[in-house]
């Protein structure tokens, strides 16, 4: 019997889950890998109690368990990311054979498993030799990555339907270079230019190596799309949210969909038109077709004029509501605009894959051995309502890949900070399905929402 709040999503619609490398394989220079700039931050103190990638949720051992618990909960697609430093540990052409045989064996599993692979080819874990030369700063490290891509996919092409280049250059850019929170580390808003132009480019010289060497993948971007509201109507706020958005969303989705950076963000930004930093035919090179759009959703932000903050006079505050457990607003309603924006504001008409959407909460496993993350069903379904109400105006959205399978690590916040679907206990690497994923096995065979969300599922999964 359906209810006044079911929906259904459309037939093939994709049901994923999400995942990165470093951030759960652990054993990072086994086998002969390389060394990463989240290595180097974390030996550095710059994480949470200095949390590192060193163990994660040893998905480098585990990932065949870890594949057929996916399966298992409903999800027929994968969405992974091979770290650069294992496959190439200096970045450069030498190649790791150990590396190579490592994801073709994580390859087979996923499609024994009946899982998709979705790989992502940069998810952080830069090389570490390349930040030594420059990093994002260095135009160069562009040019690796589209030599790193082609070499990837000229080896696993065959197997891989799905490739997306890079993963939220805006958090490599600003969180990693402006705000000094993530790998390297700097605080220098134009710094934080450039890596975002570099990163830029990096995606648009690694499509045309992509495309040499496969027939029929599928090539992609994914970005992290905020909501970014002005506090008020008065013309400062106004001014303050849209350099905010202009940072966040512009400096990223103009330049792939219109082949432009937004003027208005060149005086906070003066290398956008410096002609050294971006050269002439970048931008072409940047805005070739690609198949699809990668959003991520996690941030909604008020932004009021403030005069104190450097450069950009913007404030950035969580919005009035209810607040996750580290401050930030919880508003799963806000993947409605997230998957509006590209059309309205840039004319996009591409596919669109949610590529991650989801949020932390302090889970822990009860004396009854479940774990009952209620706050994270209804986070989820409130999301995936909106991605239905933003279908209905028109949005191509295909799929959608939950952020993540496995608790794992956080970058800055180590392992403090669960997204999981699936609780790890770390001292034991035991995998314990929250009742989050027992909910979303049944949207997933269900391939829709029923009313209410508050389904406890049974404890076990076949
Ligand atoms: O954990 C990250 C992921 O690596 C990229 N997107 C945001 C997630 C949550 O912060």
């Amino acid at each position: 019997m359906t209810k006044d709040g079911d929906l259904s999503f459309p037939d093939g619609f994709v049901w994923g889950a999400a995942t990165a490398a470093y951030q759960i394989e652990g054993h990072r220079r086994a086998d002969g890998g390389g060394e990463c700039i989240w290595d180097v931050f974390a030996r550095d103190g710059r994480t949470l109690n200095g949390d590192n990638g060193d163990i994660a949720a040893d998905h480098y051992h585990r990932y065949p368990d870890d594949h057929a618990l996916a399966r298992n909960l409903g999800f027929t697609s994968f969405r992974m990311s091979f770290s650069w430093p294992r496959i190439s540990p200096e970045g450069s052409t030498r190649r790791n054979q150990a590396g190579f045989d490592h994801y073709d064996r994580v390859l087979d599993s996923l499609l024994e498993n009946g899982l998709t692979p979705m790989v992502t080819l940069y998810h952080w874990d830069l090389p570490q030799e390349l930040q030594e030369r420059g990093g994002w700063l260095n135009r160069d490290t562009a040019y690796r990555f589209a030599d790193h891509a082609g070499a990837v996919v000229e080896h696993f092409g065959d197997r891989v339907p799905f490739w997306i280049t890079t993963n939220e250059p805006w958090s490599c850019a600003f969180l990693g270079h402006a705000r000094g929170l993530h790998a390297p580390g700097m605080r220098d808003y134009h710094a934080a230019g450039v890596a975002a132009h570099n990163l830029n480019l990096a995606h648009g010289f690694a499509v045309p190596a992509i495309r040499a060497n496969t027939r029929d993948a599928q090539v992609g971007v994914t970005h992290c799309l905020q909501v970014i509201e002005p506090f008020s109507d008065a013309p400062d706020d106004v001014e303050a949210a849209r350099t905010v958005d202009g940072e966040a969303n512009g400096l990223f989705l103009e330049p792939l969909l219109k082949g432009s950076y937004p003027a208005h963000m060149v005086p906070y930004l003066p290398c956008l038109e410096d002609d050294t930093v971006v050269r002439e035919g970048d931008l072409e090179c940047i805005s070739a077709p690609v198949d699809f759009l990668g959003l991520n959703y996690y941030v909604h932000e008020v932004v009021r004029f403030d005069r104190t903050i450097p450069i950009v006079h913007a404030c950035r505050m969580a919005p009035l509501g209810p607040l996750t457990t580290i401050g930030s607003g919880l508003r799963p309603d806000g993947l409605e605009e997230i998957l509006l924006k590209p059309g309205r504001d840039y004319g996009c008409r591409l596919p669109i894959y949610v590529t991650e959407v989801g949020y932390l909460f302090n889970d822990y496993v009860n004396p009854d051995g479940r774990v009952n993350d209620i706050a994270r069903i209804r986070y989820y379904d409130e999301a995936f309502r909106a991605a239905d109400r933003a279908m209905k105006k028109g949005v191509d959205l295909r799929g959608i890949y939950v952020w993540t399978l496995l608790d794992d690590f956080e970058w800055d916040s180590g392992y403090s900070s669960r997204y999981g679907i699936v609780f790890v206990e770390y001292g034991t690497q035991t995998r314990i399905p929250k009742d989050s994923a027992y909910w979303l096995r049944d949207v997933a065979r269900r391939n829709g929402l029923s009313d209410p969300p508050g389904y406890r599922g049974p404890a076990k999964i076949d």
